[in-house]
């Protein structure tokens, strides 16, 4: 038994050394070295796993879903705490049917109070009559996670307003004890979600937190899982409303660390936060004007969090306010369509269930999803590319094959035919993020008998992009990648209808 971990752990560190998800830059780098250098830089395979994952969902539950808070204080009676008809499952059959892959539970919030039994506060689960204080809500989520298979992942809040130790080094051992009963007795956990708020203590101190130690216990612990948002493996995309950047690089450049310490992060497993040039607030965030004066690269993709419901946690008054499924599908095209990943919070209610209302509209978006990308026209044509090979594999449904240019090209035309007319709204591509992102500039046109006309335009593909039009009708269109980083790749091509009815 022993053995097999020791063998896995191997097979896992060696997956983890070939990827360089770090590259250095030297002040000798030219712009084209340095461009070049981006487009080698490529996802570790928990990123890659991750980016996969497209749909994730939060579930923000604790103290405040009675209280009717967004924030407690801390100072709140737990006893309140008791979700009768509590079912975790529900929760999990809930999202898995709208197509989520992976869910996360607030263990603890910024009040402090957890969800599991935790042996080192006694503010938690075992002193509310929540089960007479023998409940693991934790646990309950693992569970469900596991018999659906769907991934598991935790949210504990960093900033800790209930215990006394918080804005003192005794805090960051109270923390890492937390975090290792988190990640020792609930199996595999997939994404670790640390917050960036910190606030002031019951004390009215602050706390230094220690992130470094924190992420050596994960990569120790659950090698696999990746850490995000204060973390190293995924970055907040810079807003809660679920949309995310139009040109939206995954490639992002480093700033003010030194060359020897990029040097030494490239060569292992990255476990800091990435000190990056510009802010969060920035429409772009890595095309060419911005890598110039980086000191390295780095692959830090976008997370797009938000909720269905205004608030964050569970509010009656919230009901009619539920995101419809057309919203949720807007959302999917500006987060998942923007190379990212949707983390969309569903709160469950007083009783421990989500909502109806939140059901309902959550299964009508899984839905609407399936009845709009199930037919792929574009399948249905025959395709040719001016310069570049496999281009059949565009239409597979595999991400791993691709089409791409030979030698040294680094734009291409592919051209649709149709013998009958085809009408679509959607633009569907992806590109072949395991070798790096490289697409900088894309356009497509149809032919309307007489002339080629543009439907629609775009920077950056990564692992997906989704563009909706007025809907076209032709028997022949053509998509050109204007510009790329290296060879650009293509693992999907598809177009879609998507209407009201669907
Ligand atoms: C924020 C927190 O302060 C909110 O309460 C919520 O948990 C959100 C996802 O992150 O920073």
């Amino acid at each position: 038994m022993k053995k097999t971990i020791l063998l896995a752990s191997l097979l896992i560190s060696s997956a983890y050394a070939q990827h360089k998800s770090i590259i250095t830059l030297s002040p000798a780098d030219n712009q084209k070295t340095i461009i070049f250098k981006a487009a080698n830089v490529t996802p570790s395979p928990r990123q890659l796993r991750w980016q996969a994952l497209e749909l994730t969902a939060f579930f923000h539950f604790g103290i405040n879903t009675f209280t009717d808070r967004e924030w407690g204080d801390g100072k709140e009676d737990i006893s309140k705490f008791n979700p009768e008809k509590l079912d975790a499952e529900q929760w999990i059959k809930a999202i898995k049917e709208a197509g989520f892959k992976q869910a996360i539970i607030t263990a603890k919030h910024h009040d402090g109070f957890c969800l599991w039994p935790s042996k080192f506060t006694r503010h938690s689960i075992k002193n509310t009559p929540y089960k007479q204080g023998n409940g693991d809500i934790v646990k309950e989520v693992a569970d469900a996670c596991r018999k659906y298979d769907i991934g598991f992942g935790v949210y504990l809040s960093p900033w800790d307003r209930n215990h006394p130790s918080y804005g003192t080094d005794a805090y960051n051992t109270y923390f890492v004890n937390q975090l290792t009963e988190l990640l020792t007795q609930y199996g595999k956990v997939d994404e670790v979600w640390f917050d960036g708020a910190n606030g002031e203590g019951p004390n009215g101190k602050k706390q230094v937190y220690d992130f470094n130690t924190w992420y050596k216990l994960i990569r120790k612990l659950q090698p696999q899982a990746v850490i995000a948002v204060q973390g190293p493996d995924v970055r907040w995309v810079g807003t809660e409303t679920g949309v995310g950047r139009e040109t939206e690089w995954s490639v992002l450049p480093m700033a003010e660390q030194s060359q020897e310490k990029i040097a030494a992060l490239s060569q292992k497993d990255v476990n800091v936060i990435p000190t990056l040039s510009g802010s969060y607030k920035d429409q772009d965030r890595g095309s060419r004007e911005k890598l110039v004066n980086a000191t390295g690269l780095i692959w830090y993709p976008a997370e797009t969090d938000v909720s269905i419901r205004p608030g964050w946690f569970y509010h009656t008054n919230e009901d009619s306010k539920v995101k419809t499924p057309k919203k949720l599908m807007d959302i999917y095209f500006t987060s998942v369509g923007r190379n990212g990943v949707l983390l969309l919070n569903i709160p469950p209610n007083t009783q421990g269930l989500i909502a109806d209302s939140d059901v309902k509209n959550l299964t009508a978006f899984g839905q609407k999803m399936k009845n709009t990308f199930s037919d792929n026209i574009a399948k249905t044509a025959s395709v040719t590319a001016n310069t570049g090979k496999n281009i059949k594999t565009m239409f597979d449904g595999k991400l791993s094959t691709y089409f791409t240019t030979i030698g040294k090209d680094t734009t291409s035309t592919i051209t649709l035919n149709w013998p009958n007319e085809v009408s679509f709204n959607v633009l569907a591509l992806q590109e072949n993020i395991a070798v790096g992102q490289r697409i900088e500039k894309f356009e497509a046109e149809y032919f309307d008998g007489s002339e080629w006309k543009e439907f629609t335009s775009g920077t950056t593909v990564g692992y997906k992009r989704l563009l909706k039009f007025d809907t076209v009708k032709a028997k022949k269109v053509r998509f050109k990648i204007l510009s790329s980083r290296l060879n650009p790749t293509l693992a999907e091509f598809g177009l879609y209808r998507l209407t009201e009815e669907n």
